[in-house]
């Protein structure tokens, strides 16, 4: 069994949102539009409180994209995000959400920031997405979205170390790329074991 898994397409990565990812919109309907060929389709949806640990604003004298040590490695500060309700953190408005059999929230704990569809930041809290897919016999996944080299990045290679089969299709991805991140997240993905396509 095999499901497509969604990362994050929503109103605050694409043109016009708060941590806008350039051509966010683009892939919006291909996915659509690829979603039929699978057993099973997951949405991935960054879900913040107001004043989450990751946002430059909750720490003094920091701006967005500068870096902070936290108790679990290194952080990249973002802009304001995802806020929970907010319009920010809907779906963009054509993708075919209603197709979705489900919808995982992560990044919602204050403390912690969440990349990875599986884990949080700590690389060790998981989200129950791993326990999802297994009850259900899916062992192969397809991953598209944004940001490649974060969201996408930190999921694929998670589910690789988890032992899912896992294809990234690039062209249905677009990137962050901060200081060569994206560079350093295909290397990170490819060494993983992840299918770069
Ligand atoms: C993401 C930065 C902060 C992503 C989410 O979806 O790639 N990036 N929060
Ligand atoms: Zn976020």
């Amino acid at each position: 069994m095999q499901a497509l898994i969604v990362i994050d397409v929503q109103n605050d990565f694409c043109p016009g949102g708060a941590l806008a990812v350039a051509g966010g919109d683009e892939i919006v309907q291909p996915i659509n539009a690829l979603m039929a060929d699978f057993e099973a389709v997951v949405l991935t949806q960054d879900w913040h409180p107001a004043g989450h640990s990751s946002f430059a604003s909750h720490h003094a004298g920091k701006a967005p994209f500068e870096t902070v040590e936290m108790p679990y490695g290194t952080q990249v500060l973002w802009p304001d995000h995802c806020v929970q309700g907010s319009p920010g953190a809907g779906f963009h408005m054509a993708l075919e959400v209603d197709r979705a059999d489900m919808i995982v929230r992560k990044g919602f704990r204050p403390a912690i920031d969440s990349y990875s569809a599986f884990f949080e930041n700590d690389r060790q809290t998981p989200t129950g997405l791993e326990g999802y897919l297994r009850t259900r016999g899916i062992e192969s996944l397809v991953m598209v979205g944004l940001a490649t080299d974060f969201c996408v990045g930190f999921s694929a290679i998670d589910a690789a170390r988890l032992g899912f089969g896992v294809t990234v299709r690039r062209e249905l991805c677009r990137a962050i790329d901060l200081d060569g991140s994206l560079a350093a997240s295909l290397a990170a993905m490819q060494e993983a074991g992840v299918t770069l396509t």
